[in-house]
């Protein structure tokens, strides 16, 4: 994919057609890692008051500062709306921020992680310890492979799938079609929930609603959740789920003192909050109609 952003007296400027108009800027301080792999631009920033930032093909994937809110609502949303994920799918996010939080539920017993650039994993590794621990769960499997092609050959495994992909412009662009969500479902057991990277109701109105349309047709119950993220153009990004039974704006598990504890964003009060859209998005999903589909339910 064609990298417009833009490093100008010290401060990196995050530049991309698909937010035309408008840029994030972070000042850095060293520019730790910066090299093609065979997929895309891996880039690697010391920035000044965000901790190191991973940038993949000029676009901002996470700052230490603040990735815990991602993580943690991609994360901990499905985990608790299911009543017992035992069987997990990650796909993309290589950083292994998603494992990190994935790791946390003692009732998970599997977890299988599809990344397609395994250099992104071996540059987490490297600079990002606090993510990449996400890598040393004993319940871990990683599959190196194309996250589309390998999801169509999974059939009735997962309890949730998570699905953490860059934006729909190069190699995850694939990722926000209707042939990888009508895999997706294939893959879930029955009362499997999946959650998608569902980027932003205020930049990329097309996109999240094909997102919603695909999900309102595909599943038994849809939702879409949001949340803040300073380093995310607009402070915001959205998650898009489906379900093939359990209710998702409600967590159906109660989370322990000592899970609590060590995280920063997620609760069940924001768990539910994050489910409470802006009217004009209201209004933007319920007039997409559905066409149900309930083939493949488990
Ligand atoms: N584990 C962290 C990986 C982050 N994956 C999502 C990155 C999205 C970046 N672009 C956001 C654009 C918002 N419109």
């Amino acid at each position: 994919m064609e990298n417009y952003s833009k490093i100008n007296d010290g401060w990196f400027s995050e530049i991309c057609p698909m937010w035309p108009g408008i840029s994030l800027s972070l000042e850095i301080e060293e520019v730790l890692y910066s090299k093609k792999s065979k997929f895309q631009q891996i880039d690697m920033y010391q920035t000044k008051n965000h901790g190191k930032m991973l940038v993949l093909d000029g676009i901002i994937q996470l700052t230490q500062s603040d990735e815990f809110v991602y993580q943690e609502m991609l994360a901990h949303v499905p985990l608790f709306a299911h009543p017992n994920p035992e069987n997990i799918l990650v796909i993309g996010g290589g950083d292994g921020g998603i494992l990190r939080e994935v790791g946390r539920h003692d009732c998970v017993k599997n977890i299988d992680f599809c990344e397609v650039d395994e250099d992104v994993i071996k540059v987490s590794k490297e600079f990002l310890p606090d993510l990449a621990c996400g890598f040393n769960d004993p319940r871990l499997k990683v599959y190196i492979a194309d996250g589309n092609a390998w999801v169509q050959e999974q059939k009735n495994k997962y309890d949730v799938i998570i699905v953490d992909s860059s934006d729909p412009i190069g190699p995850g662009e694939v990722l926000f079609e209707r042939p990888f969500y009508e895999g997706l479902k294939a893959a879930l057991r029955k009362n499997g929930i999946i959650a998608t990277q569902g980027e932003s109701f205020f930049l990329h109105k097309e996109c999240v609603t094909n997102l919603v349309k695909i999900t309102k047709d595909l599943f038994q119950v849809q939702a879409y959740s949001y949340f803040l993220v300073p380093t995310y153009p607009g402070g915001h990004l959205g998650i898009c789920l489906g379900s093939l039974g359990p209710e998702l704006k409600k967590p159906c598990r109660a989370i322990s003192e000592n899970f609590q504890k060590k995280l920063k964003y997620y609760c069940p009060e924001i768990h539910e909050a994050s489910f409470v859209l802006p009217y004009f998005a209201q209004k933007m999903f319920k007039f997409i109609k559905s066409k149900k589909v309930f083939k493949n339910v488990g």
